[in-house]
């Protein structure tokens, strides 16, 4: 039965892609469910948030409770932050320090990770934040790790290719993200967090072969094969880029050079006033106009508050 969602649901939906913090996405999963129309093809939609309701408010509680710290509560730095997710020793720590010259402990026997890690991967002109975690079994699961999964703006799902554990990796990490409401591998569940699934040491003989055993047991999964030694590496640097879903803009003063280092990060589909808020709370307000350079017909383009930005653009606010 088709959902026939408004417009009303879907700009509380896309308020809930741009908030930061749990208040903001707690407020958004409200506005969402109470514009959403009710009927039998809504429901699974509806369970949904109203599961991802009650998972913000038990963790919020929880935070409340400890005081404040939380390990696994990671702090979010750059243009986005991208949380790895794997069974012990598939290569998540050596992939961190790989990418971002982070010093995390790399061995090799299990569970040399126990708290989460962070390191930023220098992309283009931007920085993209990495957390390494703890792994997790199909008995054991620290906790507080599907907090961490699910506070991400994306996840890489990383299986050891060079095992014949492989596949037993992918469907215990699955299962676990599945079962815990952490991804939706149907891509209906807009509040779900997006991944990509990795399999790593790719320089090993074994690789291969088990590549194609899960390819063919599992067509509709895409697995990104690569290793420390640099195999893949630069692609999944613009694969991670591209999950994160954001733009870039650089702010340009009346008569000045545009800022070129240190752009704004913003969703896909943010707009002049979404800038705007993001360089001042009450600047929407006083805001009259915006010239674009980039994405504009003509460059210094006068633009509506509400034209679509594009990754690149330079604006001037006009006040
Ligand atoms: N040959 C090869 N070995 C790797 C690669 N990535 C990790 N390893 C080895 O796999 C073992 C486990 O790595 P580690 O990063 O600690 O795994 P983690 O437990 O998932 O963090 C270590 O001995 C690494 O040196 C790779 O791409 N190729
Ligand atoms: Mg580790």
């Amino acid at each position: 039965m088709p959902a026939n969602l408004t417009p009303q649901y879907y700009a509380a939906e896309e308020k809930y892609r741009k908030a930061a913090t749990p208040e903001d996405k707690t407020e958004a999963l409200q506005e969402m469910l109470s514009v959403m129309p009710k009927h039998k093809g809504t429901e699974k939609l509806q369970a949904d948030l109203k599961k991802r309701l009650s998972q913000l408010r038990e963790e919020s509680q929880k935070k409340k409770q400890k005081g404040g710290y939380n390990p696994f509560h990671v702090e979010k730095q750059g243009a986005g932050q991208v949380v790895l997710a794997g069974c012990p020793n598939t290569g998540k720590s050596s992939l961190v320090s790989i990418l971002t010259r982070a010093k995390v402990k790399v061995a090799d026997f299990p569970f040399t990770t126990t708290l989460p890690a962070t390191g930023m991967i220098p992309y283009e002109d931007i920085h993209i934040q990495l957390v390494d975690t703890p792994p997790f079994t199909e008995d054991i699961v620290p906790p507080g790790l599907t907090g961490t999964f699910r506070n991400a703006d994306a996840l890489l799902i990383i299986i050891d290719l060079s095992t014949g554990e492989c596949l037993a990796q992918l469907e215990t990490t699955m299962s676990l993200l599945e079962e815990r409401s952490v991804i939706d591998p149907t891509r209906e569940n807009p509040v779900a967090v997006p991944y990509i699934v990795l399999g790593t040491k790719n320089d090993l003989p074994e690789a291969a072969g088990n590549l194609s055993v899960i390819e063919e047991l599992y067509p509709e999964t895409v697995i990104l094969p690569v290793s420390v030694n640099g195999h893949n590496l630069e692609s999944l640097k613009v694969k991670i880029f591209d999950i994160l879903n954001v733009i870039r803009i650089y702010g340009k003063s009346p008569g000045k050079k545009a800022q070129m280092d240190n752009p704004f990060i913003l969703k896909k589909g943010s707009t002049v006033i979404d800038l705007a808020y993001t360089v001042h709370r009450d600047f929407p307000q006083k805001l009259k106009s915006a010239l674009v350079w980039g994405s504009a017909r003509f460059d210094g383009q006068a633009v509506p508050r509400d034209y679509i930005l594009h990754d690149k653009d330079i604006v001037e606010l006009v006040i």
